[in-house]
């Protein structure tokens, strides 16, 4: 009899849901499968119920990994990394990731739990006590803070918009730790959730500016195209292609656009960059900013005679952002739109005739790029001892060749360029690497995201510096049992092993532990773990590693003369004297 009474009651209490779980549902609404993360105060139950509504996710050991993670997984789908931290000294080790979200136009959302508002504002003491809010902003394209549980929907929905709206960046989202416990009517919190509609809406370039620009290429004698990242995240990889291979013009791949057509193409450039910035009369930027990376449009790399000089050559720029034209140096024909919508527009514009770029143009850069091809063939060739970076990276070309739709990681200086140079692409968005500002401790942080993302093998060719940066996450990429093969180019140091410190006593900043047992790092937690001195060390322990899907760290044994300071940018250390 009894019975029947707390029945009721409960039937007639209303139905609640918390933060915690608005939060969730409003990620999953929103298509968002992963967070990459550290739990915490007061992220953690976060972070567990997340997992048990069937969330992705990846915990980390630094906060500063996971971001890198969470932007990278950005430019990889489209879609807003999640990076979700703690408050004031969690949130500011994934600060450094979201500015690096924002610079390179990745769509991120780093998500932070903060302390009590009331506390933080009269600056009264509160563990970890930090205006995020307000350190976030200028590294962020946009920041949110929500302070209540019914506002958790609308707060989500403005950092998905602004994170993959327009040009794509980093956004910060402000938790404070009180939201998540509050509770709201059940049907109430439900209703508050949005589900974005069309986040990144296409941005059809204006007719007469494709005009504009057709009619400049039309008229170049020696054209030359540049595909930048832009280009590789947005998707239009057949239209790319369509357009490089209608108009017939060579083109130059950045680093992250290597492989958007297979850097084996007759068209592509890379092996005569030297010769056709200088060279070129028309140049079509495509996603690609015309910064530090491309000498600022100006200078001897664009064949001015002094360094600040204009090179006199037109430009082209596809890009979606408005401001980003003029930035460096006068654009003649901007077309401003998505890169999808653009190129299509570019192509449709093309017609039936459309005339391939005169033949002497053609058969200077084809006549360059052979020239250069056989004199880095033979050096590729040679097999020194101990290995260098070349006779290291013949093989590592060799394997990626082999395995196309594995994606490469890549940092360091000499690590970097090198490969970057010899290391053939052959499907889009396959290398990911440091990046606009060239930034280091990108490198496992990409590995779990690139893994996690496209479920394909990764290989990181590290610098020994850069890969020390972000070394611990070989634990992560272990306890998540993901196929990544690391390379430590292990040459004793910061661009070389050989720096002596002319007081003696410490050794000198540059220089490391010599014969570093990195591999020991992987073994340690149930990875595989290589020593490898031989080029035919290397590949077996790559091809071990691609065949097994097992972690792996090969420790590649690299003669510590072979760098040079600062790899392919010598000329930015200032130097007393030097004038720039
Ligand atoms: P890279 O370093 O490869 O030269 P950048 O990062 O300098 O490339 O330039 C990328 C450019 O691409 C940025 O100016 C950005 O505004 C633009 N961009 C990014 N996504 C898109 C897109 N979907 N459509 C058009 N432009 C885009
Ligand atoms: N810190 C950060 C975050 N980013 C940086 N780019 C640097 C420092 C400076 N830096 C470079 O630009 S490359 C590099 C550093 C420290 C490391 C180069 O050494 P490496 O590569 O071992 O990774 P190589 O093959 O020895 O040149
Ligand atoms: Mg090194």
């Amino acid at each position: 009899m009894g019975t029947a009474e707390p029945q009721v009651a409960a039937a007639t209490q209303p139905q609640t849901i918390d933060g915690f779980q608005l939060v969730i549902d409003a990620l999953k609404l929103n298509g968002i499968d992963t967070i990459y993360g550290l739990p915490g105060i007061p992220i953690t139950d976060l972070t567990r119920r997340a997992q048990a509504e069937g969330l992705r996710v990846l915990a980390f050991r630094h906060e500063q990994s996971a971001g890198y993670a969470a932007s990278i997984a950005g430019f990889l789908t489209q879609k807003p990394g999640i990076c979700l931290t703690v408050s004031a000294p969690g949130f500011l080790n994934g600060l450094n990731a979201l500015a690096h979200a924002t610079v390179n136009c990745f769509p991120m959302i780093l998500v932070s739990g903060s302390s009590e508002r009331e506390i933080v504002d009269l600056q009264q003491g509160d563990y970890e006590e930090m205006d995020q809010l307000a350190i976030a902003k200028p590294v962020a394209k946009a920041a949110f803070r929500v302070l209540h549980a019914e506002d958790i929907g609308i707060g989500i929905a403005r950092a998905i918009r602004a994170a993959v709206s327009g040009r794509p960046g980093g956004v910060y989202l402000d938790l404070p730790a009180k939201l998540f416990a509050q509770s709201v009517e059940a049907e109430a919190g439900r209703r508050s959730l949005i589900e974005v509609v069309d986040p990144a809406p296409r941005q059809i370039p204006a007719p007469e500016a494709v005009k504009r620009a057709l009619g400049l290429l039309k008229g170049a004698k020696k054209p030359l195209i540049i595909l930048g990242k832009g280009a590789a995240y947005a998707q239009a990889d057949a239209d790319i292609r369509a357009l490089v291979e209608k108009t017939g013009i060579p083109y130059l791949p950045m680093s992250m656009a290597k492989g958007l057509l297979p850097d084996s193409h007759e068209q592509c450039a890379s092996a005569a960059r030297s010769f056709v910035l200088p060279g070129a009369d028309v140049v079509m930027l495509i996603g690609a900013r015309l910064n530090w990376l491309l000498s600022h449009g100006k200078g001897k790399t664009w064949g001015a005679t002094r360094a600040k000089d204009w090179g006199g050559q037109k430009f082209v720029q596809v890009d979606i952002s408005p401001q980003e034209a003029d930035s460096n140096v006068r654009i003649d024909a901007p077309v401003v739109g998505d890169i999808g919508s653009c190129v299509s527009a570019l192509l449709a514009g093309l017609g039936a005739d459309w005339p391939k770029p005169p033949a002497d143009w053609l058969k200077a850069v084809a006549e360059k790029k052979t020239a250069n091809v056989a004199k880095m063939a033979e050096t590729l060739a040679m097999n020194p001892s101990p290995m260098n970076f070349h006779s290291a990276l013949a093989v590592v070309r060799d394997v990626v060749k082999a395995n196309p739709d594995a994606m490469l990681v890549n940092e360091g200086a000499n690590a970097l360029d090198f490969t970057r140079s010899i290391v053939d692409m052959h499907k889009p968005r396959k290398r990911i690497d440091v990046g606009t500002w060239g930034i280091m401790g990108v490198g496992m942080g990409y590995c779990v995201a690139a893994a996690a993302v496209t479920k394909q093998p990764v290989i990181a060719i590290e610098g020994d510096s850069a890969f020390g940066f972000s070394g611990m996450e070989v634990e992560t990429i272990c306890r998540y049992q993901l196929p990544v093969c690391v390379v430590v180019m292990n040459n004793n140091g910061v661009y070389k092993g050989t720096d002596v410190n002319p007081r003696g006593g410490d050794v000198a900043p540059t220089v490391f532990v010599k014969d570093a047992r990195y591999e020991k790092l992987m073994e340690a937690f149930g990875g595989v773990g290589v020593y490898a001195r031989t080029p035919g060390e290397l590949r077996k322990g790559l091809d071990d590693a691609l065949r097994s899907r097992r972690p792996t760290l090969i420790n590649a044994v690299i003669d510590e003369t072979a760098g040079t300071e600062s790899g392919r940018i010598t000329s930015l250390n200032p130097t007393a004297g030097k004038k720039k």
